[in-house]
């Protein structure tokens, strides 16, 4: 094992996401990996790129530069189809500004509806270790807003495996089963468990 990768805290990582609903589906997904996450708020300057893989990563680097700790950073979007992939990177700006009901009149009478979750989760540590995990959820855009559950797009998001629901019609632990971040999330762990010699 190199140097720098024994960390005193054990299988334990930091979140740096200002996104308490997405802490909470890390917190669930990482413990049944074996992995612990405690989260951590830094202030960084989120880039804009059309990849958010590229955001992940430049947050990640930009925040172990802050803190000097071993962390992951998660940039996710909605890619519709119809709309050539909007509002991807720009979710978040799309949902503050126009929210579900502005999405769903851009896809007023629109039949094609097919939507993906996509997550970037990047974990970075002061040796300078970068990797990146994707995950992605497939699924359509719902003709109305269901279920109080969750954040953000999940009241318009049906994903396929289980096209009955949206995922705002879900517990953290259905959602899980078919989200980007748990996917990604997923990836990471079994990554970083044999980083830490597990
Ligand atoms: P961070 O502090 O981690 O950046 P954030 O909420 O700003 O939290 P993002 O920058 O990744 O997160 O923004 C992605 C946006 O996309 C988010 O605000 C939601 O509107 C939407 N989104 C991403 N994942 C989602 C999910 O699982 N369910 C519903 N909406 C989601």
């Amino acid at each position: 094992m190199q140097s720098g990768r024994k960390f005193p805290y054990g299988k334990l990582i930091f979140f740096v996401t200002g996104n308490i609903h997405k802490f909470n589906e890390a917190r669930r997904i990482l413990a049944e990996h074996g992995v612990s996450v405690a989260m951590l708020k830094v202030k960084t300057v989120e880039i804009q790129d059309n990849e958010i893989e590229n955001i992940a990563k430049m947050s990640a680097l930009n925040a172990v530069r802050e803190v000097n700790l071993p962390l992951i950073v998660e940039d996710a979007g909605l890619f519709i189809e119809a709309l050539n992939g909007f509002p991807g990177p720009f979710s978040s700006y799309v949902y503050r500004t126009i929210g579900l009901s502005g999405i769903l009149k851009l896809l007023d009478g629109v039949e094609n509806r097919r939507a993906q979750f996509k997550s970037a989760v990047v974990f970075c540590d002061p040796s300078g270790e970068l990797r990146c995990f994707v995950g992605i959820s497939n699924g359509r855009i719902a003709e109305k807003p269901r279920g109080t559950s969750g954040f953000g797009f999940d009241p318009i998001f049906e994903p396929e495996e289980q096209p009955a629901k949206t995922f705002g019609e879900m517990s953290i632990e259905e959602k899980n089963l078919f989200s980007h971040r748990a996917r990604a999330l997923k990836k990471f762990a079994e990554w970083y468990r044999n980083f830490l010699g597990a």
